[in-house]
Order: C-alpha cells, then structure tokens, then sequence
C-alpha cells in the first residue's frame, strides 16, 4: 500500500494520480481508514512530526522534493532507502529560472532599470557572453542541467563540486581547497547546491568579498535556486548596500514565506521570487514514482537514493 502525505501541495489530486496508474495497487491518504502496518511505501512533503509513526513495514520514502534537506532533519525518519525527484520537466524549469536571472545580471539590468526611472541616455555597452564567467555551485543534477543550456549562450562557465567534475566547456573546481579560486573567476555565482551541514550559510559576506570584482560594472551578482539555508540574509543585504555585490536574485529563504519585514523586499538590486524556480510536476512525478514502485515490487533496486551520510 502507498501512503501520501503531502502539505502545501494538492495531496487530492496527487493521490487520485497515483490511484489510477497503479490500479490495483492500493493507495491511501492520511485521512482513509487502514492500517499503517499494510504501508509499504510513502510519499511525502513537508511531513508532519508524526508522519512515520506505526509504518512498522515500510519499504521505502519517496520525497516529492529533489531537496530532501528537511527530510533528512525529521527526528522520526525510518531507516529504509529515501528516493528522491529526478526529472527532465523540473530541470528545466529551474533551467529557465538561472538563464533568466543570469542573462538578466548580465545584461545590466539593475544599471538601466535605475537609468530609465531616473530618463537617463546613458549608452553603456555590455561585454560579450565569453567575457562573463558564470560559477556554478553544485554540478548534479539540476547544475548540469544548467550547464547544457548556458553553454550555447555564450557565456564562460566554472563549476564547484564535492568530487572533481570533468564537463566539456566547463572549468572545474572541487572541494573546500578550491573554493577560494573558483570565487576568483566568477563574475555571477549560481548556486545550485543541497542544503547539508557543510553547505549551510555558503552564501555569506566572505563568499561575496572573493568573487572577481573587475568584470562585471555594477558588481558580481548571485543567484540562489537551491535553499534559504545556504544564505546569510543579513550579509546579503551589507553586500548589496556597500557594493560588494552589485546584484542578487534569490528564489528561497532563511524563513518562508519571506516575513513582510525582511530587508530585503526593499533592496532595489535584489530580486525576489517566492521558491518558484522550480515544481513538481504531477504528471511526470506519479509516472517516475509508480515506475520506481512497481519496479521495486517485482525486485528490481530503487535509483535515485539518497546517501543519508552525505545528507543528498
Ligand atoms: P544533486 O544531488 O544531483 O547534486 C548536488 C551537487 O552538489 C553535486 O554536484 C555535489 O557534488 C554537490 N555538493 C554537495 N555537497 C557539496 C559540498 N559540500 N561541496 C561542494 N559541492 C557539494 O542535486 P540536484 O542538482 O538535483 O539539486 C540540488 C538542490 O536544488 C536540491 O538539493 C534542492 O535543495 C534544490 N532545488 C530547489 C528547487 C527550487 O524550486 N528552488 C527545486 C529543485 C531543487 P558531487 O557531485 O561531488 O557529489
Ligand atoms: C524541491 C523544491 O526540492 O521544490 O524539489 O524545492
């Protein structure tokens, strides 16, 4: 039996998804009337404190989410294989998200937003895609995705990872001894990070401090798609005011919903969108989770499972 257990998402309909592909397995919701000794499997965002309780014979978690970072933290998280999202709909979503922003801070945006509210013909020219380097945080998924689809724009690309990464097109860098020179080169910092105790606030004002500074007119920009955690939102707003940052577009918080007091709403440079960037696809989602599910039940192994050492 599959189990959902969703907030902040239509759990209905997902379940009512669920029910018809797998048919006849059997697949409940929190409310339904069954015994949580016959749940097999769970599907889960955002669980409750509860949420495991009495699943003495669960097989696997499935986590709705590509970032299983909250999942990792919940004190009653079972022992058993965690499989997370991977799929080609959400990478592109949180594709287009990067390009965007990147293609905008590249542009100048901030510098000719400002020019027009002040009717400024002010005729800077910006430099080419190749004299723009692009860092990229994170090269699994989600940055290799981003790679594939920033590369034919033009634009100088570098990547930091865990592990040494050889991409075509791509410089890459690895580790925390290579950090310092990765930021060297970057002129607009993308990170596409999991939220882990080792990456947590990755985004500070020591990060910023070392981008390369005489590229960019206004400044290096950042781009967080990834988690709130991984920034410092009181550094954020010291780099944009002082100039060591000349732009940020951030799609996700310390706290969210973003508090109507933040700071941050008001900073002219900052671009805020609230954790859209990317979303699971319903669609696409119940056919990869079936697929994982029916596999699983006639004895193939679970991919996509995530290492609870390394926390991703
Ligand atoms: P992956 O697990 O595929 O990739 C993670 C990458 O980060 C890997 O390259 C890994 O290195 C690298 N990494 C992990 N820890 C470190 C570290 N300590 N130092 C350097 N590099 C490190 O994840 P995805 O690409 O699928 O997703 C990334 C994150 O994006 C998710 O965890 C989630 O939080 C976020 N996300 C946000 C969404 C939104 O709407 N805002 C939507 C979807 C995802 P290595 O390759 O060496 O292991
Ligand atoms: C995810 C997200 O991790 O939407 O998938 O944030």
């Amino acid at each position: 039996m599959l189990l959902l257990h969703l907030s902040d998402v239509d759990e209905a309909a997902w379940a009512k998804a669920f029910a018809e592909k797998l048919a006849p397995y059997k697949v409940v919701r929190r409310g339904d009337d069954f015994d949580p000794a016959e749940i097999h499997y769970i599907f889960v965002w955002k669980p409750q404190p509860d949420a495991f309780d009495g699943l003495v014979n669960l097989k696997a978690v499935l986590s709705l989410g590509a970032g299983v970072d909250a999942l990792m933290k919940h004190p009653g998280l079972p022992d058993v294989p965690v499989v997370r999202f991977v799929d080609q709909d959400l990478s592109q979503q949180m594709s287009d998200y990067v390009v965007a922003h990147v293609t905008m801070h590249h542009r100048q945006f901030t510098r000719f937003n400002a020019d027009q509210k002040a009717r400024l013909w002010d005729q800077y020219y910006p430099p080419v895609a190749q004299q723009t380097c692009v860092g990229i945080m994170g090269m699994g998924v989600l940055g290799q995705d981003a790679v594939e689809r920033l590369l034919p724009l033009g634009f100088t690309l570098r990547s930091w990872s865990r592990t040494p990464k050889q991409i075509e097109g791509v410089t890459g860098f690895a580790g925390d001894e290579q950090f310092d020179a990765f930021l060297s080169g970057t002129d607009i910092l993308v990170n596409l990070l999991p939220l882990t105790p080792e990456t947590a606030g990755i985004l500070n004002y020591q990060t910023f401090s070392k981008l390369r500074r005489d590229r960019l007119p206004g400044g290096p920009a950042i781009v967080n798609a990834a988690r709130g955690g991984h920034q410092k939102e009181a550094d954020i707003v010291r780099a944009l005011g002082d100039g060591t940052l000349g732009a940020a577009s951030l799609d996700v918080f310390e706290i969210e919903p973003l508090p109507e007091t933040s700071p941050l709403w008001g900073i002219e440079n900052c671009y805020i969108t609230p954790h859209i960037a990317g979303i699971s696809n319903e669609a696409t989602g119940v056919n990869y989770f079936s697929r994982i599910l029916l596999d699983h039940e006639a004895g193939k192994d679970l991919v996509n499972v995530v290492d609870r050492q390394r926390g991703y």
